[in-house]
C-alpha cells in the first residue's frame, strides 16, 4: 500500500494515527504530496483524487481511496483490534455520525478558516483558492465562527462521556484531535471554558499511536 500525503499535516495525521492503533505502519510507503506548491492541484494528482486533497490510498492493484473516513473504514476492517469504526450496528452508526460532526462541524470548518481568512499555505496554492470570490474572507471568518461553536459542542459531549462516540477510543477522537492540531495551526484557540475537551485532548497526548503516529 501507499499513501500519498504530507507528513505533519493534519487531515494526513489522522490516517498515521489510524495506521498505528492498527499496527500497519510497516506495511505502508508514503508518497510525500507538495502542498505549498499546490502539487494536487496539478493533473497527474487530481487523476487519483479529483478533489485535490490528501491523503491519498493507493492499493497494490492501483485502486486509489481517497477520504480519510473511507481509508480509516477500509484499514479498519483489515484485522481486528482495536478496531476504530466500530462493532455492532449501533456502535459503527454513532461512530459515523460523531465522526462526521467532527468533520463538518470542527476540522473541515478549520480548513475553510484557514485557507480563506488567513494566508493559508502561502501564494502559490492561495492562486487556486477562488481568489476572485468577493465574499471569500467573511466566509473564512464565519467558518472559524463555526469550528468555535463546534468546539463548544464536542466540550458539551465530553462533559458526559470519556470519548467523543462514547465508552471507546473511535476513528471520531481522532478526528477531533486532529481539528484541534489544525485548530492550533489556525491560531483559532479553543475557549478557555471547554474544561472538558482541553482535558480530553491532554489526556490523548499520552496515547502511544497519537505520541508516535506511522
Ligand atoms: N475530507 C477530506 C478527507 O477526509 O480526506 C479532507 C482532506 C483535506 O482537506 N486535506 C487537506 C488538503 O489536502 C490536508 S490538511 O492540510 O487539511 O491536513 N488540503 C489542500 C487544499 O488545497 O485545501
Amino acid at each position: 500500500m501507499k499513501i500519498h500525503d504530507i507528513p505533519g499535516f493534519p487531515n494526513p495525521l489522522r490516517i498515521r494515527i489510524a495506521l498505528a492503533e492498527k499496527g500497519l505502519a510497516g506495511q505502508v510507503t508514503f508518497v510525500k504530496v507538495d502542498l505549498p506548491g499546490a502539487e494536487h492541484k496539478q493533473d497527474t494528482f487530481l487523476a487519483i483524487n479529483p478533489t485535490g486533497t490528501v491523503p491519498v490510498l493507493e492499493l497494490d492493484d492501483g485502486l486509489h481511496i481517497s477520504e480519510c473516513t473511507a481509508i480509516t473504514e477500509y484499514l479498519d476492517n483489515l484485522d481486528g483490534d482495536p478496531i476504530l469504526t466500530g462493532r455492532t450496528p449501533r456502535e459503527k452508526g454513532v461512530i459515523h455520525m460523531m465522526q462526521k460532526r467532527a468533520e463538518s462541524e470542527l476540522i473541515d470548518a478549520i480548513g475553510g478558516y484557514f485557507h480563506h481568512a488567513t494566508p493559508g499555505l502561502g501564494p502559490v496554492l492561495q492562486a487556486y483558492k477562488n481568489p476572485d470570490w468577493a465574499g471569500r474572507e467573511e466566509w473564512g471568518r464565519q467558518q472559524g465562527d463555526k469550528a468555535i461553536a463546534g468546539m463548544r459542542y464536542f466540550d458539551r459531549v465530553l462533559r458526559g462521556q470519556p470519548y467523543v462516540a462514547g465508552e471507546a477510543f473511535s476513528m471520531a477522537d481522532i478526528t477531533v484531535l486532529e481539528g484541534l492540531v489544525f485548530a492550533g495551526y489556525a491560531q483559532l484557540a479553543v475557549p478557555e471554558d471547554c474544561t472538558a475537551l482541553i482535558a480530553w485532548n491532554a489526556r490523548l497526548q499520552d496515547r502511544p499511536s497519537v505520541k508516535n503516529p506511522a
